[in-house]
């Protein structure tokens, strides 16, 4: 099947626990398993963001050809996490994590971005345009894909 009938999920990876570039290694290889990875960026060791006191993480970008549907696709994300012992009720929300894997944006086959809301999943991802640690891993792979809703590219919102 060609690319092009396949979408295109782009998806943010971080770590700030145990061997950081270990799990986002494995994470990379477990997305191979779910489509094909089509770039991924190199790891940036970042500043913790946010009100909990945590260590540096390692974030990264990836993009993912894939036909998994949004939804399946992000229970794939979370089966992985747990794969490498991510465990959401040991630690507090935006706390420490060995591996965390966001779906950012989806594009579909014919080339149009998925909005969406339900309990589980918001596409795009809310808090991506205004997390330097997603925008710059991300745009080092895909500096032209338009965010749907705010109508610019990840390079100017960077
Ligand atoms: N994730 C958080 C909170 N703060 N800071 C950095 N640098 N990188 C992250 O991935 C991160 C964070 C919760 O999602
Ligand atoms: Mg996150
Ligand atoms: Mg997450």
């Amino acid at each position: 099947m060609h690319s092009e009938q396949k979408s295109l999920a782009a998806i943010a990876l971080g770590s700030n626990v145990g061997d950081r570039a270990a799990h986002l290694d494995y994470a990379l290889q477990r997305l191979g398993a779910l489509g094909r990875v089509r770039a991924a960026s190199k790891y940036f060791e970042t500043e913790p963001v946010g009100t909990v006191q945590q260590g540096m993480f390692l974030n990264a970008a990836a993009l993912l050809e894939t036909e998994l549907a949004p939804e399946p696709l992000l229970q794939a994300l979370l089966e992985i996490e747990r794969e490498r012992g991510r465990d959401r009720a040991a630690a507090p929300p935006k706390g420490p994590r060995t591996l965390d894997l966001d779906l950012l944006l989806y594009k579909l086959p014919d080339g149009v971005d998925v909005v969406m809301q339900t309990e589980s999943l918001t596409l795009p991802h809310p808090e991506m345009h205004r997390r330097r640690f997603v925008l710059e891993p991300l745009a080092e792979i895909a500096p032209e894909w338009i965010h749907p809703q705010l109508k610019k590219s990840i390079q100017s919102l960077l």
